[in-house]
């Protein structure tokens, strides 16, 4: 079942119980966050022992300075509400419906051909739709509005200001057509200005890039010019001059349906629109409608729309932003996105979130993310049994894998494989176990991963694109990975002293203690 807009899957919250309405007053500025944070550390120690992990989602009612706003926060925020997103009961299900369309063999005749047409007419579903308008078109403004008509959020006390955090930014590759869908954060400069935080490993960033080539008469090349001219990132401090004039056409979605929302943080590939991605999680079309001043189509039932481009010449210092490692990112140049129409739902809700230190709403988003791509993964490394992504290793330190070992030297193939594939590059540590380790229970990785290893001889290292955030890599961007190899060794990898067996007790002993217990007494 999918949900039309914010609207429709507010009231699902609700009516399942996931949502709070709070109607006392509370500040945007950092009240909001403390608030929100508490209740996404539910159950953790002593905070709010009473709630389930996670907390519900907030629906703030009466924002200070704002009367009459709605503010939506945390509402990916437990495993409940993020299968209810994706319209399952389990994220298992997605990842089936996934290797369920990647098993398709070639059809060997007639009769397999017309088996084929049911799943074909499936797929006409999945496309996006252009219709001709939609509630996001309710209010329109060229003129007499400002960034700060909304309740945006400063999230900590040492943010640079205010920041836009779960937008959909949508952008257009100049080359090819294809439209991108992300999730930057937008540091809000004034009434009609607002950082963008495309960090310059994604696809926005990409986009923005070819833009400038073309500029610069060098289309679809690659050169140290470029690199400098469109560094988003790394502090190169180029007089204006230097670089081409022009612009890029960037449009904004807030509050959209969830499943869209989630999709713009998904690490799909480039060449894949979120649009068809959406499509296929929620078995339904996104509906778009054109922009008013810009050549590209916003979800037709996001609640607010912001219309605009960014100058190719142009950068600005954004941050420091209160990030998802815990600690603040630094300031940094990105582009600037200058606002030129602004539409939106009657009394529009504004969602978002925050980050910090983990667990927070986005550590469940990256849960379903680790599920979501686990197929997807194997189709490339298919040894690879399963993944855990711990939420304090924020996505991108700490990757835990296990593999079905078949030859020697197998794992540091592996972890070749996941620092090649997408923004799995960016991944810090990647430790690599047998099949027999349950990924998921970090108690027994802990035990048998460091059991296992020779550190001098089991650890890699490689040096590559690192993530943005990592404050602790030598240069930003550009910086050390390692690999851990906790498989068993092999004779054939040059291991050649016994292996000893792991300590388990015969089931004929477990049940007859299982039968005595309770005459036992113990309990
Ligand atoms: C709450 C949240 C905020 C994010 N903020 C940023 C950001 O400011 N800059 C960025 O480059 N990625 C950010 N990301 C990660 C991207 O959304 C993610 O890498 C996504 O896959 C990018 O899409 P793309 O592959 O189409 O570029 C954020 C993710 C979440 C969950
Ligand atoms: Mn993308």
């Amino acid at each position: 079942m999918a949900y039309n807009d914010l609207r429709e899957w507010i009231a699902a919250l609700e009516h399942a119980g996931e949502l709070k309405r709070v109607r006392a007053e509370v500040d945007p500025i950092l009240e909001i966050t403390e608030i929100t944070d508490r209740v996404s550390k539910a159950g953790r120690g002593r905070i709010l022992p009473n709630m389930p992990a996670g907390g519900p989602a907030l629906l703030f009612e009466n924002v200070k300075g704002y009367p009459g706003a709605k503010i939506l926060i945390n509402q990916f925020g437990s495993s409940r509400r993020m299968n209810m997103a994706l319209g399952v009961d389990s994220l298992d299900q997605v990842a089936d419906r996934i290797r369920f369309f990647m098993d398709v063999k070639s059809p060997q005749g007639l009769l397999d051909k017309i088996k084929m047409l049911p799943m074909l007419a499936d797929m006409g579903r999945f496309f996006p739709k252009t219709v001709s308008t939609g509630p996001c078109k309710e209010v329109i403004k060229r003129d007499n509005f400002s960034l700060l008509d909304f309740p945006v959020l400063q999230c900590w006390p040492k943010d640079a200001g205010r920041f836009i955090t779960l937008p959909c930014v949508i952008t257009r590759d100049p080359r090819t057509g294809k439209r991108n869908v992300g999730t930057y954060r937008m540091q809000v400069y004034d009434h009609r200005t607002a950082g963008m935080h495309w960090q310059r490993q994604k696809v926005g960033a990409e986009h923005y890039r070819e833009r400038m080539r073309a500029a610069a008469g060098n289309p679809g090349g690659s050169s140290a010019a470029v690199d400098i001219m469109a560094r988003s990132s790394g502090g190169a401090r180029l007089a204006q001059g230097d670089r081409p004039a022009g612009r890029m056409e960037v449009a904004v979605a807030i509050g959209t349906e969830p499943v869209l929302s989630f999709c713009s943080i998904v690490p799909a590939p480039p060449e894949v629109e979120e649009f068809l991605v959406a499509g296929f999680l929620r078995e339904k079309p996104v509906e778009l409608v054109k922009c008013e001043t810009l050549d590209l189509e916003v979800p037709a039932t996001a609640e607010i729309v912001l219309e605009g481009y960014v100058n190719l010449d142009e950068l600005r210092a954004e941050g420091p932003f209160g990030d998802h490692t815990g600690f603040y990112s630094l300031e940094d140049l990105y582009p600037v996105f200058h606002v030129t129409c602004v539409s939106h739902r009657k009394q529009p809700i504004y969602s978002t979130t925050i980050v910090g230190k983990p667990p927070m709403e986005d550590g469940w988003m990256g849960k379903a993310v680790e599920r979501i791509f686990l197929p997807l993964m194997r189709l490339t490394i298919p040894e690879i049994v399963d993944v855990d992504l711990p939420v304090e290793g924020i996505f991108h330190n700490l990757m835990i894998v296990s593999i079905k070992k078949s030859y020697p030297g197998q794992a540091r193939k592996v972890m070749s494989g996941i620092w090649s594939l997408g923004q799995a590059m960016f991944t810090k540590c990647i430790v690599v176990v047998d099949e027999d380790v349950n990924v998921h229970d970090p108690a027994e990785v802990v035990l048998k991963a460091l059991n296992h290893i020779d550190p001098e001889r089991d650890i890699q290292f490689v040096l590559g694109p690192v993530d943005s955030l990592d404050h602790a890599s030598r240069l930003p961007d550009f910086g050390s990975k390692m690999g851990i190899d906790a498989t068993r060794k092999w004779a054939s990898e040059g291991f050649t002293r016994p292996w000893p067996d792991e300590i388990l007790m015969d089931e004929k002993t477990k049940a007859l203690v299982d039968k005595k217990w309770k005459d036992l007494g113990i309990e």
